[in-house]
């Protein structure tokens, strides 16, 4: 074999050995990339973590429950001075919590099963029990101040828009049934008194939302507001008033007081730049959680946060803000 040929070829066995390193380099690194993404793709939900590093801006007494989507989709918290205890950790979202009159469970609406359905579990989410089944939308609900039963709000599609309805289940025996089956138009979102009687809703007869109160032993419904700009109305722990939002200041949401016969309404949010909602009083009646962002008034849009404003003052502070929507929280001892 000529030199020159033979210095050919070991050059090219030279050339040919870089080429194959090479090509096995990225060989073995797709190899590895496809393994790691499969493994992220296929390894199970992580373990509970407090996300402790998270706390409230401001001390407060008690805990608050809240959904947030921060870590992707909506999960359920509780927030206390300490921080924050993830209660839900699954791929679904898991909304509107309310917690049980003896403060031993939640109930809530998750779409696990492709549409919203009522839920409860422990206070710590174990014993997750599925409460309705329906092909419809349920949720907004709240607890009978005896805790036997949840009165919750069902959102059928129609043509155009969706009806609400409210229906009660009774959590000994699972019987479900129509509630205020008599009220004339959609009705949504009850929270009741210390008495097992007296609730208020929203509801709606033609056009826009209004608050009202409903006296089951009266066989009574009266109509608190009547603009079409008022909702989610809640009692203080002492019965005396109810919080609720309306859009007739600023058309973006204030939180308001009154009490509940319709009298000394008073606004609390003074804040023309953001849409204030979704309000619950703290156990001493002093203060009121809502939430608060700049750009919609529903929970699915928007960078919503926690703040406190205090009912004597009007001074309303932040409370918690995190990266996500930070919704619908009640205040509990
Ligand atoms: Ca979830
Ligand atoms: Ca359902
Ligand atoms: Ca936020």
């Amino acid at each position: 074999m000529p030199l020159i040929e033979g210095r050919r070829l070991i050059h090219f066995a030279k050339v040919f050995r870089i080429v194959w390193i090479i090509l096995g380099t990225f060989f073995i690194a797709g190899y590895l990339i496809h393994c790691q993404s499969k493994k992220e793709k296929s390894s199970p939900p992580q373990a509970f973590s407090p996300k402790l590093s998270l706390k409230p801006q401001i001390p407060f007494e008690g805990k608050i429950i809240f959904q947030s989507d921060f870590d992707g989709d909506n999960e359920l918290y509780l927030l206390s001075n300490q921080g924050l205890n993830q209660l839900t950790h699954n791929e679904w979202s898991d909304e509107f919590p309310r917690v049980s009159p003896d403060g031993r469970w939640i109930a809530f609406s998750a779409n696990r099963h492709g549409n919203y359905d009522v839920f409860v579990m422990a206070m710590d989410g174990s014993r997750i029990r599925r409460l309705t089944a329906s092909s419809h939308d349920e949720g907004e609900l709240a607890w009978t101040p005896d805790g036997r039963k949840i009165i919750y709000t069902e959102a059928r599609k129609r043509i155009i828009g969706r009806a609400y309805t409210l229906w009660s289940i009774d959590l000994a025996t699972g019987q479900k049934q129509r509630f205020l089956p008599d009220f004339d138009g959609s009705c949504a979102l009850p929270d009741f008194s210390s008495n097992n009687s007296v609730l208020t809703f929203t509801g709606k007869k033609m056009v826009g939302w209004d608050i009202y109160l409903a006296d089951l032993g009266k066989n009574e419904i009266i109509n608190l507001t009547n603009n079409g700009q008022t909702c989610r109305s809640r009692f203080s722990p002492d019965g005396r008033w109810l919080v609720y939002v309306s859009h007739e200041a600023d058309h973006k949401g204030d939180i308001f007081i009154m009490q509940p016969n319709g009298q000394g309404k008073r606004r609390l949010t003074e804040r023309p730049e953001t849409y204030d909602y979704f309000p619950s009083w703290s156990p001493n009646g002093r203060y009121i959680v809502f939430c608060s962002n700049t750009k919609s008034m529903y929970a699915q849009e928007g960078d919503w946060d926690l703040y406190l404003v205090e009912v004597s003052s009007g001074k309303a502070e932040v409370l918690l803000a995190t990266s996500g929507r930070d919704v619908f929280p009640e205040w509990i001892k």
